[in-house]
């Protein structure tokens, strides 16, 4: 079982008495007693495959105890199945479990026998009193042990990337082939939510349907505005996939055509990325696709009159390149190490997502008011370079056109 090798290869960097305590997220509330579909916290995920809520997990080189919901007939009747205390041990590969009431009176011995405790402070199932146990006896952080674990993945999460990707992929083409002018942006983010679901899969994030000058805002999710003609349509979203995300964006025309100066910034957008794309392989410091996509947007905008020599880019560009991609969208793991940037090493997944942004200016040609276009794809480091996870999807200016043509 993946969940169990996880935890021993975690405790193999910890000292010999380690003990680690970890918990799940907390369920949140909607409205009145309706809460918001329920996920897992991560690392707590990663580390046990289990996905119900109230959930606390302790593990050292010895013994595995989960915490978790008793069976409730009654209540089971409303929510749905629990796993319960008797079949835990078995299904979850724990040696002892306990109902999460006794938490409270079993933490305290498991902690008596451990020389090091590690646990994280979030908002979790652990109430105030074992807090006020654990603050008395010192412990330290867990999560950069986990983070540096899940930011190198294995085969088995490669390919539930892999399957996130195919959907969301798939979902955008659909969308480029359902659009036309007077639909609105939540037509069109409809898509998605069939194809996801089809597919059992759900949104990895909020997903972004934006229409002309909408896409100049970066995080722009009312997805209300009807779709008009000379515009541009931006759809950033990914489908997550047994916990693990993708995440894609394109821009595309909605009549099916781009104009002049909407090719010219298209391009140049790709230009950036594919170049980015290039340098991602193993060694390289990874910051190298932001400097490189940086450089090629910053030439190209100075030479369509854009930008002018010396002037700060983020006028026009103003976000990252790219970001690590897995359990979470924005996914853990640091981008420096003591201070520098590290370097990719094989089985790490980023994104490579420039953008450039034109609002509307005096200083600004009218031809390219209202353009924003970014472009995104999840790329895996690979042995001999790259792998991007989301290829399948057309982004050539050409291949758009002709897509949208043939619908
Ligand atoms: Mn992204």
């Amino acid at each position: 079982m993946i969940h169990q090798k996880r935890r021993k290869k975690l405790l193999s960097q910890l000292d010999e008495g380690a003990l680690v305590i970890i918990s799940t997220n907390p369920e949140q509330l909607r409205n009145g007693d309706v809460h918001y579909p329920f996920r897992p916290h991560s690392d707590f995920w990663y580390l046990t495959g289990f996905t119900e809520p109230q959930a606390v997990s302790v593990f050292s080189k010895d013994t595995y105890t989960i915490f978790l919901r008793d069976k409730d007939p009654a209540r089971e009747i409303w929510d749905g199945k629990r796993l319960g205390v008797s079949d835990a041990p078995q299904v979850l590969k724990a040696d002892e479990a306990y109902s999460i009431d006794e938490l409270k009176t079993q933490l305290p011995k498991l902690i008596a026998n451990a020389t090091d405790l590690y646990y994280d402070f979030k908002p979790c199932t652990l109430d105030d009193e074992i807090i006020t146990h654990l603050a008395k006896t010192q412990y330290q952080s867990l999560a950069t042990y986990v983070h540096e674990m899940r930011l190198i993945k294995d085969d088995g999460e490669i390919e539930l990337m892999q399957k996130a990707a195919n959907i969301s992929a798939n979902a955008h083409q659909l969308a480029m082939q359902k659009t036309h002018i007077g639909l609105f942006e939540f037509e069109v983010a409809s898509v998605f939510d069939a194809e996801f679901r089809k597919n059992n899969a759900e949104h990895a994030y909020t997903p972004i349907v934006a229409g002309g000058e909408n896409a100049c805002v970066l995080h722009y999710i009312e997805n209300n505005k009807p779709l008009k003609k000379g515009e541009l349509l931006l759809i950033d979203a990914g489908c997550e996939m047994q916990g693990y995300a993708s995440d894609i964006t394109r821009t595309f025309p909605i009549s099916g055509q781009f104009s002049d100066a909407q090719k010219q910034i298209y391009q140049l957008v790709l230009d950036a990325q594919l170049r980015a794309i290039k340098s991602i392989k193993p060694g390289e410091v990874v910051s190298k696709p932001h400097q490189i996509a940086s450089d090629v947007i910053r030439k190209g905008l100075i030479k369509l009159g854009l930008l002018k020599e010396g002037k700060e880019l983020s006028e026009f560009y103003m976000h990252g390149t790219g970001h690590w991609l897995g359990l979470d969208v924005h996914d853990v793991g640091e981008y420096k190490q003591a201070g520098s940037h590290r370097e990719f090493k094989i089985g790490m997944v980023t994104t490579v997502e420039p953008g450039i942004y034109i609002r509307k200016s005096d200083k600004i040609n009218p031809v390219y008011w209202n353009i924003g276009i970014r472009i995104e794809d999840d790329v895996l480091v690979t042995k001999t370079g790259n792998r991007v996870l989301t290829q399948a999807l057309v982004k050539e200016i050409d291949d758009i056109e002709l897509l949208m043509r043939e619908k």
